[in-house]
């Protein structure tokens, strides 16, 4: 089937992107595309402007149209401990301390849209990296969501259980973060001294459906963590 100009145009762009060029290089002028393709510059204006929409490209006013680095930064994608660890180049770990069935109560059975009543599985876990105390983690998850979760191995990654014994793979969460102390219990825990700073951040997790499943309490040491997030400006 013969291809339209625009097509062509729009073909070659997609793979010089992917291919050829490099995060912020810069893609040929407008003018140069147009007598490339045979197309007029308002078409190949409209196939700029349709890539900066899906955040390939990115433009400069008087300098040109430039290759976007990769959108989605590590730190905004929903990630797992683990994977932070490991991206920071350092090997994740878990101390389990507590694996048992309770009910949810008012404030988690409110958070995981189930009653009070519910049984959910509470996790308590020291979090490592290189094998060093990081983080104190409390998660909960409705026990209709995780049959059996208790007899699954709870030392390594819980997001990869969760995935690959029950299919679900979180897809987004609500987040809150502030600042706290440690009492002398976390603070041993952690290997710092009581009262030390640390971030406390609760997230209620969704599934593919939808569905809030992990409801987790994270108090992270402050002295070790920094948390980065990477704030990407609506494009207009
Ligand atoms: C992170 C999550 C926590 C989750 C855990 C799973 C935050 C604040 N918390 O610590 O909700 O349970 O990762 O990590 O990011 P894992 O798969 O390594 O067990």
């Amino acid at each position: 089937m013969a291809r339209t100009k625009r097509e062509l145009l729009q073909n070659h762009l997609g793979r010089l992107i992917e291919y050829e060029l490099a995060p912020h290089d810069r893609l040929p002028t407008e003018r140069d595309l147009a007598e490339e393709f045979a197309v007029s510059r308002m078409t190949v204006r409209q196939a700029l402007e349709r890539l900066e929409q899906e955040r390939r490209v990115y433009r400069v006013q008087g300098a040109g149209t430039f290759v976007a680095p990769p959108a989605i930064t590590k730190s905004i994608e929903l990630t797992s401990f683990s994977d932070d660890m490991r991206s920071r180049g350092l090997r994740p770990g878990s101390r389990l301390r507590v694996a048992e069935d309770i009910p949810a109560g008012a404030e988690i059975g409110f958070a995981l849209g189930i009653s009070p009543s519910a049984p959910v599985v509470h996790i308590e876990r020291v979090r490592t990296a290189d094998g060093e105390p990081m983080c104190l983690e409390h998660t909960y998850l409705a026990g209709a969501t995780v049959p059996g979760l208790l007899d699954e191995p709870l030392d390594g990654s819980l997001y990869d259980v969760l995935r690959e014994r029950y299919r679900i793979t979180l897809v987004r969460a609500e987040q809150t973060i502030r600042a706290t102390v440690l009492d002398q219990g976390a603070a041993d825990l952690l290997a710092v001294p009581a009262f030390s700073p640390a971030l406390l951040v609760e997230r209620t997790a969704f599934d593919q459906r939808d569905r809030p499943v992990e409801r987790a309490v994270s108090t992270y040491r402050g002295d070790r963590y920094s948390y980065q997030i990477a704030l990407v400006r609506p494009t207009a």
